[in-house]
């Protein structure tokens, strides 16, 4: 399929698109009953390693809503755990590591990724683009701040304690750490990439916890030695609460600054001249009646016009609670602004 019928690239790249893409963060996801059931009895790192599953479940989202792009289904953890650390994802918590890393042996202890090692996302891509047609399909890394959030904290955490104080404690580690953890970042999505998928989002989900000083001498580095190397595909660049940070994200090398819904999209837009935008209706938006739904979503369109191109989305995940049947009708309205 040539590339210009991706409506999604098109507004990537700033050109004319005849609507605004729409697709969902999280859209393949507790919020669905057919993945619910397709999932049953699966661990979620076990349905990550099954291409006709991952695949299944990349397709489910597409066929419900009639979204302009597909996101692999995966995990951020996934290149991790390919790579050799021991770590699972607990119901109900998220990733959860074995033996939480502090110190620069522990850092060396951290092996590259063999991209054998994640064949069966290569193997997912392919069956994916034969399926997809003029669905773009986004590949995803999580970034080396946030994958070291985790790995540091050994789980899910509120304030990134024990990550900022490696950070600010031991600048030595915390380089080394990133190191390592860009290197795995780029060979996940360089595989991913040249098994096909059409553009990539790059997840610094937890970087709104950072000052900007910090931000720019602590990780933006890392950050641009993974954008940088992938630059024949339109490259997003995500993070919540990243309001202060939006200009040095673009640094770091994206195409398309993804925003949550504290930064009005023409304010974004004025931060980070030149770029195209996604995002970013609140989530939580999804619970009001569907007057309020459409009052904010044309309010978000309007406000995405002052960019270049622009990519609609939640500023954040899918809460697993929304009713999938608005977000169909979510998509409808946004096709038809
Ligand atoms: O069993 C389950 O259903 C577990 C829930 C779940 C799912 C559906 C997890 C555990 N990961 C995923 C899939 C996933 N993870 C996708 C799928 C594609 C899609 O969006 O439709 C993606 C893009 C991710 C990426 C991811 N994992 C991020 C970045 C995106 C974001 O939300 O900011 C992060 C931070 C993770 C870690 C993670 N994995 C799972 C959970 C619950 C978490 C967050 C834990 C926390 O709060 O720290």
């Amino acid at each position: 399929m040539d590339d210009t019928t991706k409506v999604l690239l098109r507004a990537a790249r700033g050109e004319a698109v005849p609507h605004t893409p729409v697709w969902f963060m999280r859209q393949a996801g507790r919020s669905l009953p057919e993945y619910r059931e397709v999932r049953a009895g699966i661990g979620m790192l076990e349905s990550c390693r099954r291409p006709d599953l991952v695949t299944e479940i990349t397709l489910q989202p597409v066929r419900r809503h009639g979204v302009d792009a597909a996101i692999l289904f995966s995990d951020i953890v996934v290149p991790l755990q390919a790579a050799g650390v021991d770590l699972d994802i607990v119901a109900g918590t998220g990733p959860v590591v074995a033996s939480p890393v502090r110190t620069m042996a522990d850092v060396e202890a951290i092996r590259p990724l063999e991209p054998e090692a994640v064949e069966f996302v290569a193997e997912a891509v392919r069956q994916l683009k034969r399926e997809l047609g003029p669905t773009a399909l986004i590949g995803f890394a999580g970034a080396p701040f946030t994958l070291a959030s985790y790995l540091v904290e050994g789980g899910p955490s509120k304030h990134h304690v024990l990550t900022k104080a490696l950070m600010l404690g031991a600048p030595d580690v915390w380089h080394a750490l990133c190191t390592r953890l860009a290197d795995i970042t780029r060979t996940f999505l360089r595989v991913q990439v040249d098994a096909g998928v059409d553009a990539v989002q790059l997840f610094d989900s937890w970087a709104g916890a950072l000052s900007e000083a910090d931000y720019r001498r602590s990780v933006l580095p890392h950050s641009a030695s993974v954008l940088g190397s992938l630059s024949e595909v339109p490259r997003i660049h995500f993070g919540v609460g990243t309001a202060e940070l939006l200009a040095a994200m673009s640094e770091a090398g994206a195409d398309v600054v993804g925003v949550d819904w504290r930064t009005p999209l023409d304010v974004a837009a004025s931060r980070v001249p030149g770029k195209a935008v996604q995002g970013n209706l609140d989530p939580a938006v999804l619970f009001a009646p569907w007057e309020v739904v459409e009052q904010e979503a044309r309010r978000v369109l309007a406000e995405g016009t002052k960019a270049p191109g622009h990519i609609f989305n939640l500023g954040h995940g899918v809460l697993p609670e929304t009713d999938p049947d608005v977000l169909t009708r979510l998509v409808e309205l946004v096709h038809t602004v």
